[in-house]
């Protein structure tokens, strides 16, 4: 009977988070702030699977034409895997979920659009600007609207020297204050990843790696040679971890790193030269904040003869896949 009531209790505080949820929705969507595409706000309230999905990667993370064209592909593995795409992006001062052929098109091509993190929506809302959301403003708006999961390719966090510098990216408290649950392949070697770990897990972060070991993966590479806490093996595992997560109304994110596949993975040692020059190109150039992370990328697209796209493009064709059947796992649980 105890057991019973503790968990009607639970269930009853969790109730008002979500009536709260959307009434902040309900009036994010009446202010104009937001824009949702119906597909998805159809797909939400009926609690089907929809895979939220950020754009700075599109703005910020790949050249033109690439961009477009790996936007416009994982959208489509989204779907062809019975889940709904909700592309997040800031269009002329409204935030969008799920954005049009055009206004995708428009963050691909302009050269007017910002990277945009949770520090940067007052002021880019207020102005009416354009950009792409980073993990951390796409997981906001996921959470805003009732979006549990969201994939992308890697997420920000400590970068080297980052225990001097404070370079830490803002995805790592973001995933620590919102429960929102995001696929990615793991950290980049750009980045200091042991440290990334521990700030992740100071901020109460479930990070899990997917598939058989506990190898916590490098982007490009499928071992960083550092471990994850966790691991879940399949999707249904996974669906299982974020609903206890959902239930329990842990208020803070999920990480599932999802190992590149061996065959599409790339070769460290030509990425790692790569990296290393980079990082230190940046600094000599005095480079920080929020131009480090793009700076590095093109850089290593350059030094890698494109590789680095390739293997870019892959990795994130393949977490729109294990994220898809996260997603139509956990709405199966949930209903
Ligand atoms: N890593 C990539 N491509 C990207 C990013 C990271 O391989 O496009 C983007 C993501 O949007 C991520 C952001 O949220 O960079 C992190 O930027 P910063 O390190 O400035 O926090």
């Amino acid at each position: 009977t105890h057991w019973r009531m503790l968990c009607k209790s639970m269930h009853l505080l969790a109730q008002p988070c979500a009536a709260q949820g959307f009434i902040i929705a309900r009036r994010l969507l009446y202010d104009g702030l937001v824009k949702l595409q119906p597909e998805v706000s159809e797909a939400i309230a009926k609690k089907k699977a929809v895979v939220a999905l950020e754009s700075t990667i599109i703005t910020h993370g790949m050249p033109y034409p690439h961009n477009l064209s790996t936007a416009k592909g994982v959208e489509q593995i989204v779907k062809s895997h019975g889940a709904v795409p909700a592309t997040v992006g800031i269009v002329k001062g409204r935030i969008h979920v799920g954005l049009s052929d055009s206004d995708l098109q428009y963050l691909a091509e302009s050269k007017e659009t910002f990277k945009l993190s949770r520090r940067d929506l007052p002021y880019i809302l207020s102005k009416g600007l354009s950009g792409g959301t980073t993990v951390s403003a796409t997981m906001m708006v996921a959470h805003r609207v009732g979006i549990p999961l969201f994939v992308t390719g890697g997420i920000g966090g400590v970068h080297h020297d980052g225990q001097n510098s404070m370079d830490v990216s803002t995805d790592l408290t973001e995933l620590g204050r919102t429960p929102v649950t995001v696929v990615s392949a793991g950290v980049k070697s750009i980045l200091d990843i042991g440290r990334t770990l521990e700030y992740l897990e100071t901020h109460g972060v479930c990070v899990a790696t997917f598939g058989k070991t506990r190898d916590f993966p490098a982007f490009f590479i499928p071992k960083s040679g550092f471990q994850s806490p966790w691991n879940v093996t399949d999707e249904e595992e996974a669906a299982q971890l974020i609903a206890s997560a959902r239930r329990f109304g842990h208020d803070s994110g999920v990480l599932i790193a999802v190992p590149i596949p061996e065959e599409q993975a790339a070769s460290s040692q030509v990425i790692d030269d790569a990296i290393q020059q980079a990082v230190v190109e940046a600094r000599n150039k005095g480079i920080q904040s929020k131009e480090v992370t793009p700076f590095i990328l093109t850089r290593i697209h350059e030094l890698t003869k494109g590789l680095s796209l390739t293997t870019n493009i892959a990795l994130i064709k393949n977490n729109a896949k294990v994220g898809s059947r996260i997603a139509c796992a956990l709405s199966r649980q949930c209903h």
